[in-house]
């Protein structure tokens, strides 16, 4: 008998980005044959992206880190070291340096940065949280202040819940107005909707219509009816003038979708509608960049559609107004009979319901940032404070810092400051798996298991979802030998750091220590369907619960039930937005902005050879027009100047870009000296933020103002 190989197929979610697509994943001896798309999963239907292949990519990577790494500094001037230790050795080492620089310079001396994979790993999830608790710094930094923070803003003070965002009703709108999201590269965001660019096509094949506003002529906007350029940062203008638009024309009267149902739940129409008197489209356009005409156009088809949705996501959240764009994005949506109602914007009801359970609604202002007195959210400081937190001494001043799944270097403004401040810490810890920009000013690296070691459920993505679905995935391979998942890691620092030594303490750690599958059981127990684990790992292509319902007024957690459509922070802000408008009265300088790339994540999947191939990415996009006024010509090379630094890109000519405005993608400049990732080495390009600004930041909430830093642009 001829010993014949054995083949396994095996179904999972991939983790990498927002979309939850279904893999099927073949497996023959051992060995990954393909991935595919899940045909059977209801959600994604098959589909991918190209990075769902790297997934093995990462699997195999021979940088990939599997023990702890210690740094040795290098003697005289010379090269550091790294040497691996053993894991108890590693946990001890860190959790007595960490306490020893808080019983020297307190509490807030250990900072803490959590990047975007925390979000895509539910280990993580679980159990970070109680390690910060036990460090009790109030230096806690995260991605979400490069990112999403502005949407939990205005969630927060509208609806009483930072993650009651509403989401857009893709497969049932009729009208799509897109505001700085490129979902047809990102996989959609604060959106799950895999399969996007389909779902996008369906809207006009069934007749209705997609706009997009966006400084860049994206792949986005190639599938929608119209694009406009906007001068970047503006949107808050164009959104109030929207406003302004349908209550000076009664557009949202009778006969058009009124927000009859909620508008006995809501306060605060009055003061929105005070609010954008002043913003008549007339008024703006020239600082938009949008015609008025075109303005009242958008805001009357809009309300004339039978479900119509504004969208809004990264280019109207990293800005100055970021804020501001989200509140007014909702309150658009409500006055215009959108919010809530099939078709438009919606809320999920998620098996690991995170909202009716009550936990982080959120909070704002309860501490500032020692140095710029950059306010609190939801716990966090804004990251772009961070580096400034590390360099300038007195008391409160960071001296030790743990990062978890970030690489802030490359992935917050002005990395290069970052860098300088990294380099003189006391000690500084990295959960992660790479020896990157960041984590080599590690004293310690501590290395997790890869995606395919460990199993999977999107607590965090499935509350985000234009679905109601659910989909469970066990590891696909056995953690290696000698290796430590996520939640271990963080566990094991915990347990280490933790002063409760109360019998309630106690037995909650030793719960803990049975992993995160217990946690999540208990989770989905708990939710309103009668899911478990066993019953999710019995589905393997995932569980469909069905098209998002309307839920308010009873899934609101403001204090009085009731919708604000008017919180006091976001009105006062207002004045902040008439003076700007103002200044760009006078004209600007050029600006720049960010993009993604369909096979990029972020900072980390430049080393996977497949991802690669082809052109370079990392270019310059610039408009003929201004290229011809500085003379610089395609394929050459342009330097680009900040406040803070100065980068050297290929140019890319392209009228799909809005004159006065360049753009580079951000996640590369892997040219930093002592990285362990050959491949990404290899083809390094400049990092975007080694351009923006740490001082550049929405005033309001202190999220990073990506979109549109002054720079000047030469010919080199
Ligand atoms: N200029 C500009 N800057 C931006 C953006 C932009 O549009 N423009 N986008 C921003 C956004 S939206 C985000 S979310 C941030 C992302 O910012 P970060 O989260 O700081 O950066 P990432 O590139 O996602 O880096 C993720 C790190 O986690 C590691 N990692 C991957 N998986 C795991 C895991 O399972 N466990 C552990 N422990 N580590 C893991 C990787 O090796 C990598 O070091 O960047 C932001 N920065
Ligand atoms: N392939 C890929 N997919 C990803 C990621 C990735 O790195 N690569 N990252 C993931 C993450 S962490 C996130 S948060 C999401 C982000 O998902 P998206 O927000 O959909 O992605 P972006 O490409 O950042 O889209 C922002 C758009 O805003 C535009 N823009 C810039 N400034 C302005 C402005 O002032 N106003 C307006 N109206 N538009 C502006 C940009 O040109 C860009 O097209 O993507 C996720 N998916
Ligand atoms: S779109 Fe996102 S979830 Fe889907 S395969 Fe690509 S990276 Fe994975
Ligand atoms: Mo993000």
């Amino acid at each position: 008998m001829a010993a014949s190989s054995q083949t396994t197929v095996h179904y999972r979610a991939c983790n990498l980005c927002e979309a939850i697509c279904g893999l099927e994943i073949r497996v023959e001896d051992g060995d990954i044959t393909s991935i595919r798309g899940d045909d059977d999963d209801p959600f994604s239907r098959g589909h991918v992206c190209p990075k769902a292949v790297a997934l093995q990519d990462v699997h195999h990577d021979p940088d990939r880190l599997k023990r702890p790494l210690r740094r040795i500094p290098g003697e005289n001037g010379g090269d550091d070291r790294w040497e691996e230790i053993g894991w108890n050795e590693a946990f001890d080492l860190a959790a007595s340096r960490l306490r020893a620089v808080q019983d020297e310079h307190g509490r807030d001396a250990v900072g803490f940065y959590l990047g975007n994979p925390n979000v895509h790993n539910y280990g993580n999830l679980l159990y970070g949280p109680p390690l910060l608790r036990a460090l009790k710094s109030k230096n806690r930094f995260s991605a979400t202040s490069v990112d999403q923070l502005p949407h939990h803003f205005a969630a927060y003070f509208m609806f009483g819940h930072q993650l009651l965002l509403p989401v857009p009703d893709l497969d049932r709108t009729g009208y799509l107005l897109i505001l700085g999201a490129n979902p047809a590269v990102s996989n959609g965001s604060l959106m799950t909707a895999p399969d996007v660019k389909k779902r996008l096509k369906a809207i006009r094949e069934r007749g209705g219509r997609i706009v997009v506003i966006d400084p860049r002529r994206t792949e986005t906007a190639k599938l929608a009816d119209r694009h406009f350029f906007i001068r970047p940062g503006t949107d808050a203008l164009l959104l109030m003038a929207l406003l302004h638009t349908v209550f000076e024309e009664d557009l949202a009267g009778s006969g058009s979708p009124a927000p009859d149902r909620l508008a006995q739940h809501a306060d605060g129409l009055d003061e929105v509608r005070r609010a954008a008197e002043a913003f008549a489209p007339e008024r703006v356009a020239g600082a938009v960049g949008i015609a008025a005409a075109d303005v009242r156009e958008i805001a009357r088809e809009f309300c004339a559609a039978p479900a119509a949705v504004c969208y809004g996501r990264m280019g109207a959240s990293t800005q100055e107004f970021g804020a501001l764009c989200n509140w007014l994005i909702n309150a658009f949506n409500f006055v215009t009979g959108n919010l809530d109602r099939p078709g438009g914007a919606m809320f999920t009801k998620p098996a690991v319901d995170l909202v009716a359970r009550g936990h982080g609604c959120g909070s704002f202002g309860r501490w500032k940032s020692r140095v710029r007195g950059l306010p609190e959210f939801g716990g966090e400081l804004p990251v772009s404070a961070l580096a400034e937190e590390i360099l300038t001494p007195g008391e409160g001043q960071v001296r030790a810092l743990v990062t978890s799944a970030g690489n802030p270097v490359l992935s917050t403004p002005n990395g290069r400051r970052l860098e300088e401040a990294l380099a003189g810490l006391d000690f500084m810890v990295s959960i992660d798996f790479y020896l990157n920009e960041t984590t080599r000013h590690a004293h310690l690296i501590l290395p997790p298991t890869a995606a395919l070691e460990h199993d999977h459920y999107d607590v965090v993505f499935h509350v985000l979802a234009i679905r109601n679905t659910a989909r469970y995935s066990p590891p696909l391979f056995d953690p290696e030998e000698g290796t430590r998942h996520d939640w271990q890691i963080l566990h094991e620092l915990r347990k280490r750091l933790d002063p409760d030594k109360s019998l309630r303490a106690r037995a909650e750690r030793w719960v803990m220590g049975r992993g995160p599958r217990l946690l999540l059981d208990l989770a989905l127990r708990s939710g309103s369907t009668s899911l478990t684990v066993k019953k999710l790992e019995k589905a393997p292509h995932g569980v469909d619960l069905g098209a998002l319902e309307p839920c308010l007024p009873g899934r609101l957690k403001t204090p009085d039930g009731r919708i604000d459509l008017a919180p006091e922070l976001l009105v006062e802000d207002v004045g902040r937005l008439r003076k700007h408008l103002e200044a760009l009265d006078g004209g600007s300088s050029m600006v720049l902005i960010g993009r993604r790339q369909v096979q990029s994540n972020n900072s980390w999947m430049h080393n996977y050879e497949r991802l690669m191939r082809g052109k370079d990415r990392c270019t310059l996009l610039i408009h003929p027009d201004d290229a011809a006024r500085l003379g610089i010509a395609d394929g050459g090379k342009a330097a680009v100047s900040s406040r803070v630094g100065r980068v050297e890109a290929p140019v890319e000519l392209t009228d799909a870009i809005m004159p006065g405005v360049v753009s580079l993608p951000h996640g590369w400049g892997h040219h930093r000296p002592g990285i362990r990732l050959a491949t990404a080495a290899g083809r390094p390009g400049v990092s975007l933020n080694d351009l923006t600004d740490e001082q550049r930041v929405d005033a309001l909430c202190g999220n990073a103002a990506f979109s549109g830093v002054p720079v000047t642009v030469e010919a080199v």
